[in-house]
């Protein structure tokens, strides 16, 4: 080969090789990525690297246009169609929506200027009228009724191409199956199926006991959810809906409805059953659209859901439709983002902490990133298994979610790195380089897991410091005895320094002593005996969430007062007395009743008492009145907010027997949409008829 025939007999390459080749690299990496989102439901890597990759792409074929290709990933919405679920083509093609990923004020004001330019308004025009809404990280979806009734119900897919998921959305308690009457023929309601973080940090605790395959986040948590074949698995997996736009509606010209303005139309969504989003709100240009997204920002972290940005949109119709679309975007709309929830960084280190339960929870010391708004350096593991399950090795690259005022965690891995030229690398075998200790870190005891159990746990019980510790500060916390002052500090200096043993010793402290102790003063000194002496006063319930016996939360703390009024009772009681107690199940009961039985518990209870610890004591509480006992009642059709297995549920909790045929001893018929024999049967015997309202009442006692 010479490099002279080259350069002289063919015209001068354009492209060097190796951009075509790390074109070509970028662009498998970003399908391979794509189709783990899309298809699989489990990505390997956060959204934010999916972007940065993208980007890169973007750039290098805006640098060689001759080398952007159809089927490159930046040419095309991606979005595939899963087998086994019906395809449904869009009467309108679901639009996308501009991301602004400049975070910071200036995203909102370069969409206004945006907006102002292109409907030609000068600096002497007023403000453009916008409608502001959170963007939630859900799955998009669009809801056919026909004649108020819900028919279809379709995920967004390429936009113009979905998948039928019908049976699945009906699971949805928050979508209404039937509309009121006053709804046009065709009516297609948008907007996002999402999860609560409540939901989800549920669902992966059943899952993670079950030793099951957890979840990402809660949007892929709900996006699998939504492709389930099987409607059963669904409704395990509680999803909610907020609604933002229409679809099709017909008849859309004259006599059509026309909302005037983008939040009159949400308006009326609303007073149609639908959800839509609290934070929903106007703002007149630019600097309340900046306004809006610091303020939601801010609440962003004790919102109960993701949010990933804002949504802003011009608010008069009028105006939207003369702004028009580019290609598939919207000019009158942009989500204007928020800092990633998810970010890839080192993990340098697994160490071991041990809990208020003596539990080991495996915890990556990290590489410093900037997640959720915070820099976060330490992750959750949650255990041994998960460890496993999500194959992390120390020295790896993990991905931290940080959400909400939850414990950041590490939920992935990303497993093949990629060489200099964006190549994937092989795939190694996942062999582990944590082990589980055999002795407890902070005391030395055994450490031991029981069988069928994902937890290990120290053995050492109060002996241990860190269980002693967590203890304390469990006992002293706002919703328990609530010592204000005794933080996690104080309670080390407290426990390492040996000054207290047991939660006894706190109110066997004096002045002397802790002014003694380093960083305290004798204000400070005199302060937290004021809240010791303050928290002798207590309730039975504080004083038994307080004390930490696992399983009992503080709601069951309150059920456990209510049902037996006096502590000496609950000390005393049996499995089946606990079993008594509403919500109490086996595993609480036995918890409570092992607790109990262990004789140094007793004694912690009764130093407790010897110090001065005091609550109102009662008489147990009556058994819950069950304003339906020995009644039988009829369920058909399908009620408008309630599952049929819901409201059955509801109605034995109040003492009902749900059958499954009227006769003349039924005590009512509660008749949803298309009920059918039942209800003529109820009607020709004379049996009550009621609505889904008429059965709240019922349950109330009403009638
Ligand atoms: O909350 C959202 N994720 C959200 C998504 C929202 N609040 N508004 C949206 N509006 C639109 C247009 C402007 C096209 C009606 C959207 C989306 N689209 C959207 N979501 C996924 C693709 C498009």
């Amino acid at each position: 080969m010479s490099g002279q025939s080259d350069l002289f007999s063919n015209p001068a390459p354009k492209v060097p090789a190796l951009v075509a080749s790390k074109i070509e690299a970028l662009r498998d990496q970003l399908n391979q990525w794509a189709h783990e989102y899309y298809v699989q439901d489990a990505p390997s890597v956060p959204d934010a690297e999916y972007d940065r990759v993208f980007q890169q792409l973007q750039a290098l074929e805006g640098a060689y246009p001759e080398l952007v290709t159809p089927d490159s990933p930046t040419q095309r919405v991606i979005g595939a169609v899963m087998e086994g679920l019906a395809s449904v083509r869009h009467a309108v093609p679901m639009l996308s929506i501009q991301t602004e990923t400049d975070t910071e004020a200036s995203g909102a004001q370069g969409f206004d200027a945006r907006v102002r330019r292109e409907l030609g308004l000068s600096d002497a025009d007023p403000a453009v009228e916008y409608v502001a809404e959170p963007k939630f990280d859900g799955l998009a979806m669009s809801l056919r009724y026909e004649g108020g009734r819900l028919v279809q119900a379709a995920t967004r897919g390429d936009g113009e191409v979905g998948e039928d998921v019908t049976h699945n959305i009906r699971t949805i308690r928050q979508i209404p199956l039937v509309l009121p009457a006053d709804v046009p023929p065709v009516l297609e309601v948008r907007g996002e199926v999402y999860m609560r973080r409540a939901d989800f940090e549920a669902l992966n605790e059943r899952q993670r006991e079950k030793g099951e395959k957890t979840f990402v986040n809660p949007r892929n948590a709900a996006a699998g959810a939504v492709r389930q074949l099987d409607s059963g698995i669904t409704a395990q997996r509680p999803l909610s809906f907020f609604a933002y736009g229409l679809g099709e509606v017909t008849p859309a010209d004259a006599g059509g409805p026309d909302f005037g303005t983008h939040y009159a139309l949400l308006q009326r969504l609303k007073s149609w059953g639908f959800p839509v989003a609290p934070q929903v709100c106007i703002a007149q240009g630019a600097s309340e659209l900046v306004a809006f997204h610091q303020r939601l920002g801010a609440e962003r972290d004790a919102l109960p859901y993701d949010i990933d940005g804002v949504v802003y949109k011009v608010n008069r119709l009028a105006l939207q439709r003369q702004l028009g679309f580019k290609t598939r975007e919207p000019r009158w709309a942009v989500a204007h983002k928020y800092p990633a929830q998810e970010m890839m960084t080192r993990c340098e280190a697994i160490d071991v902490q041990v809990g208020r339960t003596g539990k080991l929870t495996p915890v990556a010391r990290l590489a410093p990133v900037f997640v959720g708004g915070v820099t976060v350096t330490n992750a959750t593991l949650h255990n041994l298994f998960e460890i496993r399950k999500k194959s992390v090795r120390v020295g790896d690259t993990v991905i931290v979610r940080r959400a909400g005022d939850v414990i950041p965690e590490v939920v992935g891995c990303v497993p093949a790195a990629t060489d200099d030229a964006g190549r994937p690398l092989a795939r190694r075998p996942y062999v582990a380089n944590f082990r589980m200790p055999r002795a407890c870190p902070v005391c030395g005891s055994s450490v031991v897991r029981e069988p069928g159990e994902m937890n290990h746990r120290c053995s050492g019980g109060l002996f241990c410091p860190a269980q002693r510790k967590q203890a304390m500060l469990h006992f002293a916390q706002r919703r328990a005895l609530d010592v204000e002052g005794l933080g996690e500090k104080l309670v080390d200096q407290l426990i390492d320094g040996g000054v207290v043993h047991s939660l006894a010793d706190l109110y066997r402290l004096d002045l002397a002593r802790l002014a003694g102790l380093e960083r305290m003063g004798e204000k400070s000194a005199r302060n937290l005996l004021d809240e010791l002496e303050k928290s002798k006063h207590t309730t039975l319930a504080r004083f038994l969430y307080g004390l930490g016996i696992r399983q009992v939360g503080e709601a069951t703390a309150k059920d456990l007062a209510r049902h037996f009024g006096a502590l000496d009772a609950i000390m005393d009681a049996g499995v089946e007395q606990l079993l008594q107690v509403s919500d109490v199940g086996p595993v609480v009961a036995e918890s409570i009743h092992t607790f109990f039985a262990q004789p140094h518990n007793r004694e912690v209870v009764q130093q407790l008492r010897a110090c001065g610890l005091t609550w109102e004591e009662g008489a147990p509480a009556e058994p819950a009145a069950q304003p339906l006992a020995g009644k039988t009642v009829v369920l058909t059709g399908t009620l408008p907010n309630l599952s049929r297995d819901a409201a059955k549920a509801l109605l034995e909790a109040a003492g009902a027997k749900v059958a499954g045929s009227v006769s003349r001893k039924t005590y009512c018929v509660i008749a949803g949409a298309e009920a059918g024999s039942k209800l003529d049967k109820a009607r020709e015997l004379g049996v009550p008829v009621l609505d889904e309202a008429g059965m709240h009442g019922l349950l109330r006692g009403d009638r």
